[in-house]
């Protein structure tokens, strides 16, 4: 069945056919692609068709797809059980490899997705502090938990308005809504709600508005000013984390959260987020403390082998420099096929993960970003689909190339993109 009769009958059974809504394509137009199989950097359609993935299923293929060494550490722990709802020695292994990769973390508590990491991370940051607000940055996402599904209300230093049907009126007012980049504001809103925030929590590098890159000092000052307030701060590393180097964006620009996020990479692709960081914050999680925070499958032995195997990998190849120069190429190849083809089109990227935002830079937060034109990066997408490629099907996303990617993978993207961008 092809991929437009399976998404048919998929919207006779799962809500717009598909089980999480960027899926659907809308942001882009037409028929989702229904996939059948993935090896290495491409996958294949239910119509039998090969893409080179840059999507990578939003983040955690850093080793692309069906990595065979990945697949056997899963299958091999599959067949001793695939869960147990008790402790097993794996569970510990990986805690211990996050913890000595990224030294903020204290203490560690697995989840089964970053949603569910980022939901504890606050309510033990509300606990420790005893305060109710957050801090949130506007076209940064930390996963659908209600509080932080607000839109900036009106006059940013005011509290949230819900951005989701569903959300109370009172949980979104406990999040403030800031722009990214703007410390002042940040330093204003500490002012105005003295005593009363609990945390700020970041993406560090952003992906989810597309990617938009803190300015020098933006990430130093948001912790000088939790310090300064008595606030944690929450760097949320489920895309960043492992993405960038072997550990996150605070390996990288030396500042110490007091809370991390993670998720995507260190399960392999397999069901997995985490939440961790300071002993005296984390030692208020249930069983120790009075936070409860619970999972059936939380540390759930196949997917703890597979994110184990993962690491494994990182470590013995330690993919990040080529990564970044095979990186590198490509955007070099793409940069210069807009500027022939005269699209105007602006690359933000970090490592391995990059957005081609179709509007003017320098693009440094969501009101930049918004300013893009969506319904060309659509005809970009679609152009490039026809040629064989596969880039997130929306603009404000994140696209990542992979440790499997090769240069005949580049130069086709390259080429493509060229006789895409030509009268988009
Ligand atoms: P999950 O619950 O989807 O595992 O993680 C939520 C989350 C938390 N924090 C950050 C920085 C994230 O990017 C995410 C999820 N990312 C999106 C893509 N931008 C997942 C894709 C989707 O929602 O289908």
């Amino acid at each position: 069945m092809n991929s437009r009769r399976l998404f048919a009958r998929a919207q006779k059974s799962l809500v717009g056919g598909v089980n999480s809504p960027v899926r659907a394509f809308k942001a882009v137009g037409g028929t989702p692609v229904f996939v059948r199989s993935g090896s290495g950097p491409h996958f294949t359609s239910a119509e039998g068709r090969r893409y080179i993935d840059y999507c990578g299923s939003w983040g955690p293929l850093i080793f692309g797809h069906a990595r065979r060494e990945i697949a056997k550490a899963a299958a091999d722990a599959l067949r001793s059980g695939s869960t147990f709802g008790a402790a097993t020695e794996r569970e510990v292994q990986l805690a211990e490899e996050l913890k000595a990769a990224l030294p903020s973390l204290g203490l560690v508590r697995l989840t089964s997705s970053g949603t569910e990491a980022v939901m504890s991370a606050l309510r033990v940051a509300r606990a420790f502090t005893k305060r109710d607000l957050v801090i949130k940055f506007a076209g940064c996402y930390h996963g659908h938990t209600d509080s932080l599904l607000v839109a900036a209300g009106s006059g940013a230093l005011t509290l949230g308005a819900p951005d989701s049907a569903g959300v109370p009126e009172a949980w979104a007012k406990t999040t403030i809504t800031l722009p990214y980049n703007d410390l002042s504001a940040v330093d204003k809103a500490f002012r105005k709600y003295r005593g009363k925030i609990a945390a700020v929590i970041v993406e560090p590098f952003v992906g989810n508005m597309g990617v938009v890159l803190p300015h020098d000092g933006f990430l130093e000052g948001l912790r000088a000013l939790t310090k300064r307030n008595k606030a944690l701060l929450i760097f949320d590393e489920v895309i960043t984390g492992f993405r960038l180097c072997y550990g996150g964006a605070q390996t990288i620009l030396g500042v110490t959260p007091d809370l991390t996020t993670m998720g995507k990479i260190i399960g392999g692709g397999l069901p997995m987020g985490a939440y961790g960081g300071r002993k005296e914050i984390m030692s208020l999680v249930a069983p120790l403390g009075p936070v409860y925070q619970a999972g059936t499958l939380s540390g759930n032995p196949v997917a703890v082998a597979a994110g184990l195997e993962t690491l494994r990998l990182l470590q013995k190849e330690n993919p990040y420099s080529r990564l970044g120069q095979i990186t590198d190429y490509l955007l070099r190849g793409l940069s210069e096929a807009a500027e022939d083809a005269r699209a105007r089109v602006q690359i933000n990227s970090a490592g391995s993960m990059f957005t081609l935002f179709f509007g003017k830079g320098p693009i440094c937060d969501l009101a930049a970003a918004r300013k893009c034109d969506t319904k060309k990066y659509g005809r970009f997408f679609q152009r490039m689909l026809k040629q064989g490629v596969y880039f997130p099907p929306a603009q404000f996303e994140a696209a990542f190339v992979s440790f499997a990617h090769d240069k005949k993978d580049l130069d086709h993207t390259i080429r493509a993109a060229r006789r895409a961008l030509r009268g988009l």
